[in-house]
């Protein structure tokens, strides 16, 4: 017997049993004494104080190489992702001839001039790291919203910055950066697993974006001309920072003749359902994620409401994103408040451990994630980081199903 296909019938069942009650750089170097005047005049909005600029700025070298021109910002000497005075003071510094490519010599002729200036001062401001679709807010993380020194050092590593915009939506999105975790089985204390959380080893070779919040009525509304929430007016007060509900995975993931979806609109996607875990864990291991005084994660049902509006809190109505604590990768409403579509068919887990698994080929129920505000069975089971749960495609009144945009950089 298929124990996840009978599952997932048996719960499309009873969702449509109860969707109306569902509530649903080495430079020779000149002394300071021979600054050239620039030879060319500085955007207006540089204030070019010589005798604010330091020319003793430490320079690495070895970043600049011909190869990674391209993804690294060009005039940012010291790499910390925004070419300014620290830059141009070390850039003056080294004025003159110099190893080809080194530190400052960004069109390799071997001589650090005023070619090389005007380079620096066209991309004066912060590094737009090639990401042609997203605007860079922040680039390294912010120890107030990751407050893990090791999550923080893998979100640096993966070398793209860390907050993003993308710019079609404005959805605001934050790097998930690649690693390997253990996918599957989290009990609580109150709550057991099922058998097709089957814990097993995945390794997610990629970093990804994942938008910080659920996608808000705003944003679909924005998007795609019309909101299909049920908790709006006139049954609910106006909060279009809602998360969108009542959109079928159709709605957002598959075009026809006469509709272009979310994700054919935006260059969005929908994270695959080891995405989703790894972004919900953030390196936990226990059924709930980390919430302030709890880094470690919690087993303990009582503290649900912390993080996640649920069936005991939520008045069982969607409410606005990011309104409890976020996760350790700073993302909001993972658990609770809207379910969330995935990419996947529903299906038991391959055996054995996984890189980068997109679940099966096929299916009839696509995967969804999370729990949220209600208060039916499967809701209340749902807000554990292992949960998972399905239906059609084309479901709609599910009760409280939103999403999550991701983008692959
Ligand atoms: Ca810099
Ligand atoms: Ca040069
Ligand atoms: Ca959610």
């Amino acid at each position: 017997m298929n124990n996840t296909t009978d599952k997932s019938f048996s719960r499309h069942a009873l969702a449509n049993t109860v969707r109306l009650a569902a509530i649903a750089a080495t430079c020779l170097t000149m002394s300071a004494l021979a600054l050239p005047k620039p030879p060319i005049a500085p955007p207006n909005e540089i204030i070019l104080n010589i005798d604010s600029i330091d020319t003793t700025a430490s320079i690495d070298s070895s970043a600049y190489t011909q190869s990674n021109l391209v993804s690294v910002c060009v005039g940012d000497i010291n790499l910390d992702h925004v070419v300014d005075s620290a830059d141009l003071g070390s850039l003056l510094g080294l004025y003159g001839p110099c190893q080809s490519g080194a530190g400052g010599d960004f069109n390799f002729d071997a001589v650090i001039d005023s070619s090389d200036l005007g380079t620096m001062l066209g991309n004066y401001g912060p590094c737009t790291a090639g990401l042609e679709w997203a605007t860079v807010l922040q680039w390294n993380p912010d120890p107030a919203m990751v407050p893990d020194a090791a999550v923080r050092a893998k979100i640096v590593d993966s070398g793209f910055p860390w907050r993003v915009l993308h710019t079609g939506t404005g959805i605001e999105m934050l790097l998930i950066p690649a690693s390997t975790f253990n996918m599957g089985c989290s009990a609580s204390n109150s709550y057991g697993c099922y058998d097709d959380e089957t814990n097993h080893q995945v390794t997610l070779s990629n970093a990804f974006y994942l938008g910080k919040t659920e996608v808000t009525q705003a944003q679909w509304l924005a998007t795609m001309g019309s909101n299909p929430s049920q908790f709006q007016p006139p049954n609910h007060t106006l909060d279009t920072n809602r998360p969108v509900s009542e959109v079928t995975w159709n709605d957002i993931a598959t075009d026809t003749a006469t509709y272009q979806c979310f994700n054919s609109k935006t260059g969005l996607r929908l994270a695959t359902e080891a995405e989703w875990e790894y972004a919900c864990r953030g390196d936990t291991t226990t059924a709930f994620h980390s919430m302030p005084g709890y880094p470690n994660g919690t087993n303990d049902d009582s503290l649900l409401g912390n993080i996640a509006w649920n069936y005991n809190n939520s008045g069982s109505i969607t409410h606005a994103v990011a309104g409890k604590a976020a996760n350790a990768f700073g993302l909001y409403d993972m658990l609770g408040n809207a379910w969330e579509w995935c990419n996947d068919w529903s299906g038991s887990y391959a055996a054995g451990n996984a890189t980068d698994p997109a679940g099966p080929a096929t299916g009839s129920n696509r995967v969804i994630r999370g729990g949220a505000c209600g208060g039916n069975y499967y809701t209340r089971l749902g807000c554990r980081s292992s949960y998972r749960y399905g239906s059609f495609p084309d479901d709609r009144f599910l009760g409280a199903v939103g999403f999550r945009a991701a983008k692959t950089p």
